[in-house]
């Protein structure tokens, strides 16, 4: 990095000196380049004594004009990403002329070119490559839209809002104009020009307008959007139906794009979708891929409130619109699937992605207080914790609750850019209770923990815990104030059932499930009326994103395994169970010890095996081990290797102890024909598959190969490689080069098969990930293929951290290599290094070379920061 960039603080806001009311946008499609005309009308804010008028922008500039007078270069400077026009009046009009090239761009956000094709990415700072503007989400504008192209290369030209005309300019070039009715950041801009097909359907509203429905993809991808379709009509009714809250516009549309940073952008009546989170069809997507599309449209459709209605004030508020609208997606899809299975996925997906990165050298609130690239801040934390935080609000306030504090919250803030303070004060004040020492989950970053102990007293009948909070220093932050938790709980007795629970000092019992507010460094609770020793299910649901410790016995375990009537914690039981185990085994290795797996634990794995009275995706779920990434979490200094071995370990003993109970339950849950509902069916028995295909014996991998040839659907295909993926042999190599011949011209399933050479096990994954690399489908310019290969390398804890260092080096390479392709995508590799301070340390001095190596190249502002980070 040649000079240290700049860091943005949180506390330095101020508003805007100037507003702008209009925006009328004119872009000209050519072959070699696009011209951006933009007529802003702009008025100074209130008493700014600011004469100048300071623009963001990096698009090269053409013309500007004040009230019609082209400038002359006394009237205005250009310095590297600011254009400032001096000595403006209070109101004006300022037109602007940029020219663009799309074709050029590979960082994928302003104006970029995919297929052929054009399309925008403006959040959060992409518009100012597009024109000169005050691109910051707290002045909202009215915008209209037109663009002109060739009628042939460009037929479909969108944009934001309504149609409103359209024509032809000359014999071969059209126009078409939008009208966007709403106020808007320029971050919810949107465009897009190319040869589309669209699926049309229409959807009514609770007040029955009439909206009409437009999925564009590429002509050969428009067989796989119906499920798409069918999920935008899902959202649209569960938003009014849970929230009251309605479409706005007369048209919704969605574009689908193979090349785009991330999974989706909500801009206003144009969402633009990554291909990946529109298209299925039964034989090219997955049950997860069926899942994960709905939970995106819906997220994208549940923006259109939370995030474009009401908007964030400055980007360090972002969790304001993001983490509440992945609570509203995870109500969604909650609400449509099973509640309990949902959770458990999500909560899993926070322990892997954002307990480690709220425990590493990126750790932040999820309101950071600074940034140098905002890019960086759209993380698991601000994201998934974020929905953690509003999920509390619930479990506080309760569902009613709830929904009254939303309902205040768009009457006060609707049309308005505002804070997460806005948010929580709407919660508060619609519900008349104090949330001040709430705030501080907005403010202190770390996993908190929660180390609860009990004490029954027999004469008294009583039961005591007592609860102590604490929460780890991080970056910038060494001590921390106790947190406002919600504890749900529930005591079970020797029978098995939820015992009513009575607070010292209430006169009846309240349900047998209930909310502990913990406030204090430490409290205790004690329940009367207890008649014996109960054994306590704690953090029930996942109350609060916090790492809860109880010293549980092993027999207790199995009992709540076996018993919790709570989802979550009966999985949670077995979780601990495994967790406990791991750190034994790792003990063992270090001391030399003969490694050895309990009857107990196997037993425990065994009834849940066979007992058929359990949903078949829980027991899916129940019977996953926490993954190498959660086991790393565990422990204090980690040696990759050893934990490799000892999970390993763990499910070789599984597979060989239960290889009748594996094979019943692959066969018991075998499908005649494809139904979507068969999911669950689908998860357990592939799960069996995999666990059987660590045998010794041939059979597991024909049964595998021939699950693989008569497969009707892309979740038993991929059911089967995993399966085989990490057994040397025949099968394996025949069924990958199948896949891969019998897909090559399917994108998103190219990214399957990529992903399965990235995360793989066998000796040689780096060399055949290396290989793959020059295979004719991969590119590097295409994020969806990067993640897919190098994210699943970097994420593969055995090779990746390979004793010699060769995953570091070769994915630093592959690093500085994106860097100057797609900084987003390089900076989204970069993640892999985090852990550093975790590893042993010959690994430790391995990746930190590598770090320093990074540091020395000229970097984007993106990666600089994530490596500077890790390296502090
Ligand atoms: N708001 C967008 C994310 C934009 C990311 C920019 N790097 C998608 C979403 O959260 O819905
Ligand atoms: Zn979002």
């Amino acid at each position: 990095m040649a000079q240290q960039p700049e860091v943005k603080y949180r506390k330095d806001y101020q508003a805007p000196a100037f507003l702008i009311d209009r925006v009328d946008l004119v872009f000209d499609v050519e072959d070699e380049s696009t011209r951006v005309q933009s007529r802003l009308v702009v008025t100074r804010n209130g008493e700014s004594a600011e004469r100048d008028l300071k623009l963001d922008g990096s698009a090269k500039l053409l013309a500007v004009l004040l009230d019609g007078e082209k400038l002359d270069e006394s009237r205005y400077a250009l310095a590297e990403d600011v254009l400032t026009v001096r000595q403006v009046p209070d109101s004006f009009i300022l037109e602007v002329e940029t020219e663009l090239d799309p074709a050029a761009n590979t960082s994928l956000m302003g104006l970029y070119a995919s297929s052929g094709n054009l399309f925008t990415q403006c959040e959060p700072e992409g518009f100012r490559k597009i024109t000169y503007y005050l691109d910051r989400p707290d002045v909202m504008a009215k915008f209209t839209t037109t663009i002109k192209a060739d009628k042939q290369k460009y037929p479909v030209l969108l944009s934001n809002g309504n149609k409103v005309g359209e024509g032809m300019v000359d014999k071969k070039r059209h126009w078409v104009k939008w009208v966007d009715p709403y106020r808007k950041p320029s971050y919810l801009f949107a465009l897009v020009a190319g040869k589309l097909t669209a699926l049309r359907d229409k959807f009514v509203t609770m007040r029955g307008r009439e909206v009409a429905l437009e999925i564009w993809t590429e002509p050969a991808d428009q067989d796989k959007t119906a499920h798409a379709m069918e999920s935008v009509k899902h959202s649209m009714k569960w938003d009014e139906e849970r929230f009251g809250l309605e479409y706005d516009l007369d048209i919704y549309m969605i574009v689908a794009v193979g090349d785009f940073n991330m999974g989706a952008m909500e801009n206003k009546g144009l969402n633009i979708f990554n291909t990946k989170y529109v298209l299925a069809r039964q034989d090219t997507a997955t049950d997860s891929d069926f899942e994960d599309i709905e939970a995106v449209i819906g997220h994208e459709y549940f923006h259109n409130w939370t995030g474009n209605r009401v908007t964030c004030r400055d980007w360090f508020q972002l969790s304001l619109k993001e983490g509440l609208t992945v609570y509203r997606d995870q109500e969604f899809s909650a609400d449509i699937y099973s509640r309990a299975v949902k959770r458990i996925e999500d909560v899993k997906g926070l322990r892997m992605a954002q307990f480690p990165e709220d425990a590493g050298p990126t750790a932040h609130p999820i309101r950071p207080d600074s940034y140098i690239e905002m890019n960086n801040f759209y993380t698991m934390t601000v994201y998934e914790k974020g929905a953690e935080v509003v999920r509390m609000y619930e479990t506080l306030l309760g569902r009613d609750g709830f929904r009254k504090g939303m309902d205040l919250y768009f009457k006060r803030h609707d049309g308005q850019a505002v804070t997460c303070d806005d948010f929580r004060a709407a919660m508060a004040d619609a519900n008349d209770v104090d949330l001040s020492q709430f705030a501080l989950w907005y403010s202190q970053a770390g996993t908190p923990r929660l180390a609860v102990s009990s004490r029954y007293n027999p004469a008294e009948q009583s039961y005591t815990l007592t609860v102590k909070q604490s929460c780890p220093a991080t970056p910038g932050q060494q001590n921390k104030l106790p947190f406002h938790i919600p504890l749900a709980l529930g005591l079970v007795g020797a029978d098995g059932q939820d015992l009513p629970l009575r607070l010292a000092g209430e006169t009846e019992a309240v349900g047998t499930s209930r909310v502990l507010d913990v406030k204090a460094a430490e409290q205790s609770f004690t329940f009367v009326g207890i008649p014996a020793e109960p054994v306590p299910s704690l953090l029930r649901g996942f109350s609060a994103p916090v790492k809860l410790e109880y010293d549980w016995r092993d027999d207790q375990l199995v009992f709540l395994m076996a018993n919790d009537s709570d989802s979550f914690c009966r999985w949670e039981a077995g979780q601990i169970f495994a967790e406990r185990l791991f750190r034994q085994l790792i003990a063992d290795v270090a001391a030399g010890r003969e490694l050895k797996l309990s009857d107990t634990f196997i037993g425990a794995f065994r009834a849940v095996l066979k007992d058929l009275g359990l949903d078949p995706a829980f027991k899916a779920l129940m019977l996953n081990l926490p993954t190498e990434g959660e086991i790393l979490e565990m422990v204090e200094v980690a040696d990759p290797a050893v934990i490799h071995r000892v999970r390993e370990f763990v499910l070789d003993q599984l597979a060989q102890a239960l290889r009748g109970e594996w094979r019943e339950a692959y066969e018991l849950n075998l499908t005649r024909e494809y139904k979507t509902q068969d999911s669950g069916k689908r998860s357990l028995k592939n799960r069996a598959l995999w666990m059987l295909n660590r045998l010794d014996d041939a059979w597991p991998a024909e049964m595998a190969a021939k699950q693989f040839r008569d497969a009707d659907n892309m979740t038993d295909q991929m059911g089967a490689l995993l399966a085989l993926r990490d057994r040397d042999g025949q099968e394996r190599d025949d069924c990958l080069t199948d896949f891969a011949s019998r897909w090559q011209n399917e994108a998103l399933v190219m990214d399957k098969f990529f992903m399965l050479i990235g995360g793989s096990q066998l000796e040689g994954t780096l060399q055949r990930v290396e290989a793959a690399l020059q295979h004719p489908a991969f590119s590097i310019k295409n994020p969806n293929k990067v993640r897919s290969l190098l994210g699943a390398f970097g994420a593969n804890l055995y090779h990746f951290h390979a004793a010699d260092g060769s995953g570091y080096r070769f994915l630093a390479d592959r690093i500085l290599e994106l860097d100057t392709i797609n900084p987003q995508a390089a900076s989204g590799l970069t993640r892999a290094f985090r852990r550093l301070q975790k590893l042993e340390p010959a690994r430790r001095a391995l990746m930190r070379a590598e770090l320093e190596r990074m540091a020395q190249a000229e970097l984007s502002k993106d990666v600089y920061e994530i490596v500077s980070k890790i390296l502090a």
